[in-house]
């Protein structure tokens, strides 16, 4: 069978022995074309991917400049989830809707940062639109200490006939993309079609995403859980029951504070992310839309597995746009070590 690799690279002749590390040089934008093919999807879908990746290249080149070009630190204001809003958190909110803004494919935008979705092109006018929901700059607490920080997006097909709210609010089984980039020790965009996940790298001297894996798997075991443990003791007693069976099976902690880091590790090497009810956050801290969603397509995508406690994240029938859930999730048999706790 043929890969999509194969088909962008056919008419190459390569060296026997490449000059250049690395087999093919193959860039989200030529993969995102020949997946296109492949699907037979619409090129207005590929140019809303392309208008994600531009935007991620802006973050990544303002994060890495950010210290110099001082916009560390807060606005002095709150967000409407009331958390503080950092200098990079609106400047990135910003890129992406101007990005995306200029795709007649786009329909309606929806943020972490603004209370309600921006409605673009509520008519179709025979063309099939989307919606994109994204949090701009997830973990920007981590930013003035150089830690890992992200950007999260989920695509859904604007639906022509409801109302913009009923466009927005559709469960995470009906998304028909999602993907994260990590702005880390290199800038990564992990995404999905809902045809596994694909793992890109931005090379910054040629400024094009990579690809550097393609059908990413997540590995079934893996002894790590990664939680906020400094709120154990406000957890459901379930929670706490797999914390003790964890550690007494010699499991590691690993936990960075931001999600887009946590579950890229979590991804890569296996394990469980968590964020539990507390009794600060009955619901959990993380929002569905836009973060438990798309990450939880990207994990079943890659094998995994992704529940809010009585069942998959991905069916939880939305209410409001800025709703929070507990989330679990990673390789299938560490999930279902918590679950067992949990019933
Ligand atoms: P910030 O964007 O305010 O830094 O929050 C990050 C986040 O939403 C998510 O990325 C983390 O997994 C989670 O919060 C961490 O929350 P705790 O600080 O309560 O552990």
């Amino acid at each position: 069978m043929s890969s999509t690799i194969d088909i962008i690279e056919a008419n190459i002749d390569m060296p026997e022995t490449p000059l250049i590390r690395g087999e093919n040089l193959v860039t989200l934008q030529s993969f995102i074309l020949a997946e296109t093919r492949r699907h037979q999807a619409t090129g207005t879908f590929s140019w809303i991917l392309s208008a994600l990746s531009l935007s991620a290249k802006f973050i990544s080149n303002k994060m890495r400049r950010a210290r110099l070009e001082n916009v560390l630190g807060d606005l002095g204001a709150d967000n409407v989830q009331g958390e503080r809003q950092q200098k990079l958190d609106v400047i990135s909110n910003e890129v992406l809707i101007r990005c995306l803004g200029s795709r007649s494919g786009v329909a309606i935008v929806a943020s972490e940062e603004d209370e309600e979705p921006t409605i673009l092109r509520p008519e179709t006018d025979g063309e099939q639109r989307y919606v994109v929901l994204f949090d701009p700059l997830d973990g920007s607490s981590n930013l003035d200490v150089c830690g890992g920080v992200g950007t999260i997006f989920s695509i859904l097909r604007h639906d022509q006939g409801g109302s913009p709210e009923d466009s927005v609010l559709q469960p995470g089984t009906k998304q028909v993309a999602a993907g994260y980039v990590l702005y880390g020790s290199s800038t990564v965009l992990v995404l999905t079609t809902g045809h596994g996940v694909h793992m890109f790298v931005l090379d910054p001297s040629v400024g094009a995403f990579m690809l550097v894996e393609q059908d990413l798997r997540i590995p079934t075991t893996g002894k790590t859980y990664s939680l906020n443990e400094g709120n154990r003791k406000s957890f459901p007693q379930g929670y706490q029951d797999y914390l003790d069976w964890a550690q007494g099976q010699g499991y590691s902690a690993r936990y960075a504070g931001a999600m887009v880091a946590d579950v890229h590790r979590t991804l890569l090497k296996g394990g469980v992310f968590l964020y539990p009810p507390t009794t600060k956050a009955p619901n959990g801290k993380l929002r569905l839309m836009y973060e438990a969603n798309p990450m939880s397509m990207l994990v079943e995508q890659a094998g995994g597995k992704a529940w809010v406690g009585d069942g998959r994240i991905l069916e939880v029938e939305p209410e409001t746009l800025h709703q929070r859930v507990p989330v679990i999730l990673g390789s299938a048999d560490e999930v279902d070590h918590v679950l067992a706790r949990l019933r």
